[in-house]
């Protein structure tokens, strides 16, 4: 028999399938939170995104007591670039270009050290991290099947940017029926108004993308 709930949330309650809700957290890795990282080599400021660690880290914290999956995404690249498109290597005129070597090592690429999440939520023993060469975690990755196989039908997610990697992961998911629950303070963008335009945008129309709601509320909800 299926547990059912309901978690506050906009624009209306989200109907909690206990049994079946997994926490993906986005791209909370060194490179776009750290000065000498990818992102502050784009000319971002990074210190927006060390803001909402300790968010994240009650969400991961709320899912792990709560005996519910936790899945990490990471945005990178093999060494050798062959899953690196030039139009995306070339792309925004950065000091440091994917691939290339810099202060933690080679940017965004599997296995170096401004590559890894952070430490402070780094994953434990049995969490699913899926390393994905898109801004969605959906594209060239096995998480499809990794959620099928485990029978998850509902995705909370949290991480950065919001406007770029977690809401076109919350588009792909969408798409594919999982129903989507966005954590609005374990979410940043380098933009504050681009963080509020995606979070406007996803809710609008009755949910057309999903759901929003508070860390406290989605703890309280799935406890
Ligand atoms: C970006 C991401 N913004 N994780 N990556 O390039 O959102």
């Amino acid at each position: 028999e299926r547990l059912t709930a309901e978690i506050k949330a906009e624009p209306f309650a989200f109907p909690l399938k206990r049994d079946a809700i997994a926490l993906i957290v986005i791209d909370m890795q060194r490179d776009f939170a750290e000065p000498g990282g990818f992102g502050a080599s784009l000319g971002n400021d990074v210190g927006r995104v060390t803001k909402i660690v300790p968010d994240v880290k009650k969400l991961i914290e709320g899912f792990r007591s709560a005996g519910l999956p936790v899945i990490h995404t990471m945005e990178c690249h093999r060494a050798d670039l062959s899953d690196l498109p030039p139009a995306k290597r070339n792309r925004g005129n950065p000091t440091l270009k994917i691939g290339d070597q810099g202060p933690m090592g080679r940017v965004l690429i599997s296995g170096e050290p401004g590559t890894a999440i952070l430490s402070e939520l780094a994953p434990i023993d049995g969490e699913v991290v899926i390393e994905k060469p898109g801004k969605g975690a959906f594209y060239a990755t096995p998480l499809g099947d990794i959620l099928k196989a485990r029978g998850i039908e509902q995705l909370v997610f949290a991480g950065v940017t919001t406007e770029v990697c977690v809401q076109t992961t919350m588009r792909e998911a969408n798409d594919r029926g999982y129903e989507c629950l966005l954590a609005e303070e374990a979410t940043e963008s380098y933009f504050p108004e681009f963080k509020s335009a995606a979070i406007a945008m996803i809710k609008a129309q009755g949910a057309i993308v999903g759901w929003v709601g508070s860390v406290d509320d989605i703890i309280e909800g799935i406890a």
